[in-house]
C-alpha cells in the first residue's frame, strides 16, 4: 500500500496538557492503517493571538497513512479522525484561539496542496467559522514558531509544497521575530516507553 507522510500539530493548555498530548500520540499511532514515523520534542510555548491565557504544550507528529484511494483515506478522512480524537480526549467548544484541552491540526499531507471551504461559509456570522474546513499546507505553519520548532525536529530540510524555504529556514526566521524564549523544549520522545522524558540539561 502506498503511504503518504502527514504532519500533525498538537497543542493543549487546559488540564493535564502533557498527559493529553501523550494520549493523543497513542491515539494517532492506533488509527487504522497508520504508522507513527516520528514524534518531536515536547515544547512549552508562549500563547499567541490570544495572549491572556496559560502557556501551551506543543509538539508535532509524523504519521504515515494510506494514500488512498478509498473512503477512509486521504486528508479529509484524516481531518475527521483528528476531530474525533480531540473530542474523545475532552476537547470542549470555546472561542477561536482560546484555551483548549487538545488541538490537533493537519499541517501537511505529503505534497498535497488543497483548500476546502466550509459549506456554510458566508452564512454564519460566527468568526470561529470563518476559517476554511481544511487547508494544506496549514496556513499557520510558516508563521508560528510553536509549530515550526517541533516540525524542524522531524523535518528540518523539508520544503513544504508552495514554500520557497525549508522548515528550518522558516523556523530561524520566526525565531528572530518571536524571540528564542517563545518556545522551549522540555522533553524528548522515548519511543520504547511511548512517552516524553525530560531532556538532560546540556553541559
Ligand atoms: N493555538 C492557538 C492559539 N495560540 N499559542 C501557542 N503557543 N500554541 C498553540 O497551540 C496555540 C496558540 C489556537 O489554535
Ligand atoms: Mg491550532
Ligand atoms: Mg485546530
Amino acid at each position: 500500500m502506498v503511504a503518504v507522510r502527514a504532519y500533525i500539530g498538537l497543542g493543549a493548555n487546559v488540564g493535564d496538557a502533557r498527559a493529553t498530548l501523550t494520549a493523543a500520540v497513542h491515539a494517532l499511532a492506533a488509527l487504522p492503517g497508520a504508522s507513527l514515523a516520528g514524534v518531536s520534542r515536547l515544547y512549552m510555548t508562549a500563547p499567541v493571538e490570544v495572549t491572556d491565557q496559560p502557556e501551551f504544550h506543543n509538539a508535532v507528529v509524523a504519521l504515515d497513512v494510506p494514500a488512498g484511494p478509498g473512503a477512509n483515506t486521504g486528508p479529509i478522512a484524516l481531518l475527521l479522525a483528528l476531530k474525533s480524537i480531540e473530542r474523545a480526549l475532552g476537547r470542549q467548544d470555546r472561542y477561536r484561539y482560546g484555551p483548549r484541552e487538545l488541538d490537533l491540526d493537519l499541517l501537511l499531507f505529503g505534497e498535497e496542496r488543497m483548500a476546502v471551504e466550509r459549506p456554510e461559509a458566508g452564512l454564519s456570522p460566527d468568526p470561529a467559522k470563518a476559517t476554511r474546513l481544511l487547508e494544506v499546507p496549514h496556513p499557520e505553519v510558516g508563521r508560528r514558531l510553536f509549530v515550526l520548532a517541533p516540525l524542524a525536529d522531524l523535518a528540518p530540510d523539508l520544503v513544504p509544497p508552495g514554500w520557497a524555504e525549508s522548515v528550518d529556514q522558516a523556523r530561524s526566521r520566526r525565531e528572530s521575530i518571536e524571540g528564542a524564549s517563545a518556545v522551549r523544549a522540555i522533553a524528548g520522545w522515548d519511543a520504547e516507553g511511548r512517552r516524553w522524558v525530560e531532556t538532560p540539561v546540556a553541559s
